[in-house]
């Protein structure tokens, strides 16, 4: 039976589970607004407030133009707004667990900073690394809670493998201890794998969104803001981003005309967790469904065939294969084999970024 290392598959059917973090007031929930387009309470918090959203790609459009499917399927992200985070809410549990298990399950975390009211960049790196150190304390308390039932088990008898996972544990503690996230300390693959369902929170992927006021929206402030803490971090209005969000298509493009917006929140931070998360989309195309399929940098064609089942994987023959700029440029598979730029590939071929696949498989 052909099995596929788990880190390489997206859970919950491909989506990725990102949730919107960050102090008291600085903008959560009016980002989720302006990234779902979903109206919820204002101070609504108890991380409930779980939206899907379709990640935007005009690949899957042009290929739903040309092939006019049943059925479109955007890659997809579950997105949650969540509870503030300030210093020693975890420790006193003014978290409560069902929210912290939410938090622990995230790909990713969106980090909203208030640079709205006149905070200097200064006091965002010290919020930032306050959140940083709730979620190191919340780890620590995890790995020594792990570390006390150990010594329980295993004080008496030799056991390698609890041994290892206590020198594992205690270097994890140590550095943790110095006040580094978890996701600074380098791991080999074993010991990678040994952590994973710790799902610890300083080990996550982040994304600030660095909040600014509305005068301050514009070309100028749509790039990176650089990074915080060595997370990379985006400038946004999140209050001008929501009305954005709320209005028809056509109410929209002048709308951000005015205010000097090339392209929304939603777009840009969406591309920033594919990169961030070393996320690429392969198609699938034809008549019944066009759709984009994400999956980590460094698939090969048949872990590919796995994100879409299991028994394509197990049967893999083939991998039909053209790129997205070749049926573009030669305008359909027909051509593009004629052009000789459709490829059959095997097992072992690394899938590229827009990939059109065909996956052929056995009986
Ligand atoms: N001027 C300005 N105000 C904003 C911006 N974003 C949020 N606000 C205001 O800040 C207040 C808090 O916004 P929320 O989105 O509810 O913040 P939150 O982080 O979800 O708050 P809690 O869930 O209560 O921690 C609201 O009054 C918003 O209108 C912004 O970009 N500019
Ligand atoms: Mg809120």
């Amino acid at each position: 039976m052909y099995s596929l290392p788990g880190f390489l598959l997206l859970k919950r059917e491909n989506a990725m589970y990102i949730s919107v973090i960050g102090p008291a007031r600085s903008g959560k929930t009016t980002l989720f607004q302006a990234l779902s387009g979903v109206e919820s309470a204002r101070g609504f918090s108890d991380g409930d407030n779980i939206i899907s959203i379709d990640v935007p790609d005009s690949r899957v459009d042009e290929m739903a133009r040309i092939f006019k499917p049943k059925k479109t399927t955007h890659a997809r992200i579950e997105l949650a707004d969540t509870v503030a985070i300030g210093e020693g809410n975890i420790k006193d549990s003014t978290i409560n667990a069902k929210t912290l298990q939410k938090m622990r399950s995230s790909d990713a975390f969106i980090v909203t900073l208030n640079d709205f009211d006149g905070a200097e960049q200064a006091d965002l790196r010290r919020e930032f690394h306050d959140i940083m150190n709730e979620f190191i304390l919340a780890d620590m308390v995890q790995i020594e809670g792990r570390i006390e039932r150990i010594k329980k088990q295993g004080g008496k008898k030799e056991n390698t493998a609890l041994q290892q996972e206590m020198e594992l544990l205690e270097r994890l503690l140590g550095h943790a201890g110095d006040g580094k996230a978890l996701k600074t300390l380098e791991l080999g693959p074993n010991d990678e794998k040994a952590v994973r369902g710790f799902r610890f929170l300083s080990q996550k992927s982040m994304m600030i969104a660095v909040n600014r006021p509305e005068g301050a929206a514009g070309m100028e402030n749509e790039g990176q803001a650089g990074d915080i803490g060595g997370y990379p971090a985006l400038y946004v209005c999140a209050t001008l981003e929501q009305e954005l969000a709320m209005m028809a298509d056509d109410d929209r493009t002048a709308f951000m005309e005015e205010f000097n917006v090339k392209e929304s929140i939603r777009g840009r931070m969406i591309r920033l967790a594919f990169d961030t998360l070393g996320l690429i989309s392969f198609l699938t195309v034809g008549d019944d469904e066009c759709r984009a399929w994400p999956v980590r940098k460094g698939v090969n064609a048949q872990e590919a065939a796995a994100s879409i089942h299991t028994d394509l994987a197990t049967r893999f023959i083939r991998a039909e294969v053209v790129s997205y700029a070749d049926f573009m440029k030669y305008g359909g598979m027909n051509e593009c084999k004629k052009a000789g730029v459709w490829r059959l590939e095997g097992k072992s071929y690394l899938v590229q970024d827009g990939d059109i696949m065909s996956i052929r498989a056995g009986t």
